[in-house]
């Protein structure tokens, strides 16, 4: 069963963890340092104990590829998963005359006529990103996320350094290297960081004819943002390897702080009763191999029955 690590690092978490607090008063049960592995010549590993949106997992994927950081990309593929960064620099900017948001994250869980205020400026706010090049420019972009880092990491010279590329070289022409590493935690950044990144570093090992891929995850919400990391490195990785020519291997995921927020433990739990099916299959567009040439409609996965999504409160 593919998603069997998974599934165990939840039932260690829940028997094991110890009680931790955490930056957002939400409260964990935590484990240090932990791994998994997912044999990809086995099956895609998307969960199918719930539902996991695939589709906003490619597009976020092809969006730090891109070397992108505006999020009008993601927003004219219907993905939503970081407005919040950005609408928190539109509301704390003098050009915002709307209502006071301050805090919104946590008061929209709180107040229900707060939230629909919220949902309201939120979606105007997107609109203006999608139709207004000035505003996108300006209100758009979240600066130094991971498409930063990834292929245009500023060097203190003035140079850029493009890591994928780089990784991609490596790996076609020295496979047998230890050094096929990508790293987007920056010392000189994180103090200013709103969000320092969670996926801190990634390795590439060629062994076999096959590429594999290791990432170290500083810190892991298992519940909401576990499941969706697993399968962006797996595609990741299947998508390296179509451009350098190899099969895929493992995708090995080691986590430093794993933890399950307190009011995720009966989702655990209700997803904990399902019985796995088969993993899904990853198709790719035979016809495309550099890793720029992929939109979200040369990837897909084939045979993906999902027992329904869980719903759980997002920690902010
Ligand atoms: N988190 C993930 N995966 C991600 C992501 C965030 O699990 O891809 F962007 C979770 C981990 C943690 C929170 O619960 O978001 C980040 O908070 P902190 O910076 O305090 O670790």
């Amino acid at each position: 069963v593919v998603e069997e690590p998974y599934l165990q690092l939840l039932k260690d978490i829940l028997a094991h963890g110890h009680q931790k607090d955490d930056r957002t008063g939400t409260g964990t049960r935590s484990l240090f340092g932990y791994q998994m592995r997912f044999d990809l010549q086995q099956g895609f590993p998307l969960l199918t104990t719930k539902k996991v949106a695939f589709g906003l997992i490619k597009s976020e994927l092809l969006w730090f590829l891109r070397g992108d950081t505006n999020i009008r990309f993601l927003l004219q593929h219907h993905n939503h998963i970081w407005d919040e960064w950005a609408f928190k620099n539109w509301i704390n900017s003098p050009e915002y005359h709307g209502p006071d948001m301050t805090d919104f994250g946590r008061r929209q869980l709180e107040d229900e006529n707060f939230k629909q205020e919220y949902l309201k400026q939120k979606k105007l706010f997107c609109q203006q990103i999608l139709t207004d090049d000035r505003f996108s420019k300006k209100y758009g972009n979240l600066g130094d996320v991971y498409g930063a880092q990834w292929r245009h990491w500023k060097t203190r010279d003035g140079r850029v350094i493009d890591q994928i590329q780089n990784v991609i070289d490596g790996i076609k022409k020295t496979p047998s290297s230890r050094r096929l590493i990508v790293t987007a935690w920056n010392p000189e950044d994180v103090p200013q960081s709103a969000l320092p990144p969670c996926h801190t570093l990634f390795q590439f090992y060629v062994n076999d004819g096959k590429l594999s891929c290791q990432l170290y995850q500083r810190s892991a919400d298992t519940f909401l943002g576990v499941p969706f990391n697993i399968a962006s490195y797996a595609l990741l990785t299947h998508l390296i390897a179509r451009q350098t020519g190899l099969q895929v291997g493992e995708f090995v995921h080691t986590l430093g702080d794993a933890h399950l927020y307190l009011n995720h433990l009966q989702q655990a739990q209700i997803q904990l009763q399902r019985q796995p099916k088969d993993a899904p299959k990853l198709w790719l567009n035979p016809a495309k191999q550099q890793i720029e040439e992929f939109t979200v409609s040369d990837i897909k996965v084939e045979n993906y029955q999902p027992a329904p999504a869980i719903k759980a409160p997002v920690a902010v």
